[in-house]
């Protein structure tokens, strides 16, 4: 008989074949589809993210793994509705004008959805006033903006500029990131909240929900 251990230690070692038939056989035995998400399919990148943050899992690994827990998010997820799993925030998210680099920023989208946030990703290359539009659009929590490439890590300003100019900046936190991207930049910027790696990055969207909470408990 399958167990949500074995679906989250299959999600671990990356099994695509594998994890089609685990999560159908739990489905078969009448197991909770939430508790198969939970505990098995995000169980199993739980494991991931600490291992992938101390270096002992690399990117390739952690795409197999993200790409797995998907192929059995399909299977259970029409079993259940949205309100069944309720989200952790909204998060918007882009590589910047002018920079094609996407590795880095899909894989923080796929730790994000794996941790239980919506995520929109805006794709590669977007321009100042799409993220605009898409905060109107989205209303979300927080902005992501990745930038690979010195020359455009100033896009990453003229973003936050842009956001400030159509006055929905303060509607959102905003967090930046990318290798040539630096906590010193970020503060110079003006950005909330700067990450080397998408692991952490998804602790520091945590501590900003948590801070979220809080103020809205407060009336602030
Ligand atoms: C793969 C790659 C490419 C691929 C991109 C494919 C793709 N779909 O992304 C291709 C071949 C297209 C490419 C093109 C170019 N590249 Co290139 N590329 C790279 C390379 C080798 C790896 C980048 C990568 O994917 N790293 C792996 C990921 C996982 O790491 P990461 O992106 O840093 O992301 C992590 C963190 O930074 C963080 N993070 C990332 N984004 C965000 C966002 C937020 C909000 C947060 C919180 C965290 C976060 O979390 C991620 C996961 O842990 C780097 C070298 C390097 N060491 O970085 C050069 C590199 C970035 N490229 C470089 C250059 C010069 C170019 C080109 C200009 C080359 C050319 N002459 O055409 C073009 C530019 C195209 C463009 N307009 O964007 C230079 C940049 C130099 C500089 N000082 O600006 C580098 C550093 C190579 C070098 N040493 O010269 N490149």
């Amino acid at each position: 008989m399958a167990t949500l251990q074995d679906v989250s230690q299959c999600v671990l070692e990356g099994d695509l074949d594998g994890i089609k038939d685990l999560v159908q056989d739990l489905i078969n035995e009448g197991v909770d589809p939430i508790l198969i998400i939970n505990e098995g399919l995000i169980g199993g990148m739980n494991i991931v993210a600490p291992l992938f943050k101390s270096g002992e899992m690399f990117v390739p690994e952690v795409m197999e793994s993200a790409d797995t827990m998907n192929e059995g998010m399909k299977l259970v997820k029409p079993l259940i509705t949205d309100e069944d799993v309720p989200s952790k925030g909204k998060i918007i998210i882009g590589t910047v004008n002018g920079d094609l680099h996407d590795i880095g920023k899909n894989l923080l989208v796929m730790m994000l959805e794996s941790r239980g946030y919506t995520v929109i990703d805006l794709g590669v290359d977007v321009k100042e006033e799409a993220f605009t539009k898409a905060v109107i659009e989205h209303q979300p929590n927080i902005v992501g903006m990745s930038s690979l490439l010195t020359t455009t890590m100033m896009k990453i300003e003229s973003t936050i500029k842009q956001l400030i100019a159509d006055g929905v900046r303060d509607q959102v936190k905003i967090i930046v990131g990318g290798a040539p991207v630096t906590q010193e930049f970020a503060d110079d910027v003006g950005a909330d909240g700067y990450s080397d790696d998408a692991s952490t990055a998804v602790e520091l969207c945590d501590r900003m929900m948590e801070e979220q909470c809080k103020l809205q408990e407060l009336g602030v």
